[in-house]
């Protein structure tokens, strides 16, 4: 009851900003940077999601998100999903790696969660509402790969005390020492043992003092005397430490804290990420990468978006030389991908630099795919080394359920023109059925972005696409 009378509180505000035009003058913005097909943000277009939680292991950058249901009017969550990149600039969808029904004390709210790796294991911290007590709690849950299965070693909460046990964050510490964070809105700390399903000695309330969490501007709320709201995000930066974590009064912005000691005492540093994008949440994640600092956030800048249907976004972070923290704006996103893409090995369609009119799905038969929505759904794949020896065939795994023909037609770096190749999309009869197509496509060398695009006259659902390849 007390989270719902929140989220009503926040979502009144919300709606009585003061500064609602300016919100739709971000939204125009946005929507004219999505309609040009160069933005990168939000990076995931294919599902709503929000409350990014990036994880770099074997040099590769994962990212776990939470997934607002469609056409959602609260915060309606199901389940934990996962992408990845190699590149920054093109994300592949492994789908949804864990759902609160996996856990039998589990019985809704699938909210920010992160994982963590040790020895080969993946540890995923986990919020829900908890069965036992109709309270949020925080579960773990354990696997021996990124991807999943995930299981629950615990079979109960890892913590479950009162209203508020949300938004884990999780830390290992250069000496070992695991600390998790959480809390709405309180905050709380406490150290995680070797195993990282338990913990020894009490929970911390961490004091909420103006020094630590900067002074609340606005209105006086006894619950709330700070900016703190809730969604920390525990990072460290030569031998300095970072709580990233959204204040208020709502909509949210993202400001941070730093401390000489992962437990505190925190000093309050200043706002990071001023409120804009149309959502009433945000939810900060930050990692480092092949020598680059990212800053993932939320907003609702897709289409039909909005606070409870929101998308995740990345921005390039640059500290400052005295290692505060400068002020972000959300833009469209990483201009410059950090690697290629190479064409002759199989990629998966919902490998995706940017889309319009693709949502993603999966079953047993393919894993994941996508959909093309409408006419003209299109694909961008970013980077992508056809090398000298060039390629001269394309082949693609699809199908489609329309008598009606349906194209995809493959065009390289812009959408406008000749397609360099044109597939005939065969009607399989649903997406439990695929066939493989091949046609030839003229000598293509060097680097380039490609452009699948969709076309035929059904109102929807025109053509399912699994993977593709170029040939040498
Ligand atoms: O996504 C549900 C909740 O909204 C998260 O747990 C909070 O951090 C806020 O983003």
């Amino acid at each position: 009851m007390k989270i719902l009378k929140l989220a009503h509180f926040k979502f009144s505000n919300y709606f009585h900003m003061k500064n609602k035009k300016r919100y739709f003058a971000i939204i125009m913005l946005l929507m004219g940077i999505i309609s040009t097909g160069k933005s990168q943000n939000p990076v995931i277009q294919t599902k709503y999601t929000a409350d990014p939680a990036p994880m770099v292991y074997n040099d590769r950058l994962y990212l776990y998100t939470t997934h607002d249901e469609d056409n959602s009017t609260w915060f309606t969550m199901d389940d934990w999903l996962l992408y990845s990149t190699n590149d920054m600039v093109n994300w592949t969808d492994h789908g949804a790696v864990l759902r609160y029904s996996h856990f039998a004390w589990g019985k809704g709210d699938a909210w920010a969660a992160q994982c963590i790796e040790r020895n080969g294991k993946f540890y995923l911290y986990v919020p829900m509402i908890s069965n036992i007590n109709n309270r949020g709690a925080i579960g773990v849950a354990v696997s021996d790969s990124p991807f999943g299965p995930f299981y629950d070693p615990l079979g109960k909460p890892l913590v479950q005390s009162e209203w508020g046990d949300i938004d884990p964050t999780v830390f290992i510490d250069d000496d070992g020492q695991a600390h998790l964070y959480w809390g709405n809105p309180k905050l709380k700390y406490v150290k995680l043992n070797e195993d990282l399903i338990s913990y020894s000695g009490d929970i911390v309330e961490i004091p909420l003092t103006a020094e630590s969490f900067g002074k609340r501007d606005g209105d006086f709320n006894a619950e709330r005397p700070v900016k703190y709201e809730e969604g920390p995000w525990l990072y460290k930066r030569n031998g300095m430490y970072y709580l990233f974590w959204p204040g208020g009064p709502l909509p949210e912005f993202i400001a941070y804290s730093t401390a000489k000691s992962p437990a505190g005492p925190w000093k309050y540093g200043g706002i990071v990420m001023p409120a804009e994008g149309g959502a009433f949440t945000n939810h900060p994640g930050v990692v480092d990468f092949r020598g680059k600092t990212y800053f993932f956030y939320h907003n609702g800048a897709l289409p039909g978006g909005g606070g409870f249907n929101r998308s995740v976004c990345v921005e390039e972070l640059q500290f400052n030389a005295d290692g505060t923290v400068p002020q972000l704006k959300m833009t469209a996103g990483i201009s410059k991908g950090i690697a290629m893409l190479n064409p002759y090995e199989k990629t998966e369609a919902e490998t995706i630099a940017f889309s319009a009119g693709f949502k993603s799905s999966q079953n047993s038969k393919v894993g994941v795919f996508v959909t093309a929505m409408k006419n003209e759904s299109y694909i961008r794949v970013r980077d992508v080394d056809f090398r000298q020896k060039g390629a001269t065939q394309f082949t693609a795994r699809l199908g489609t359920t329309h008598n009606d023909p349906v194209r995809l037609e493959i065009h390289l770096d812009s959408m406008d023109g000749e397609p360099v190749g044109t597939i005939k999309v065969p009607r399989t009869g649903g997406n439990d059925r695929w066939e493989l197509r091949t046609v030839d496509v003229p000598k293509i060398t060097g680097i380039h972005d490609i452009y699948f695009i969709v076309k035929g006259k059904p109102a929807t659902n025109l053509m399912f696409f699994d993977y593709w390849m170029f040939s040498e």
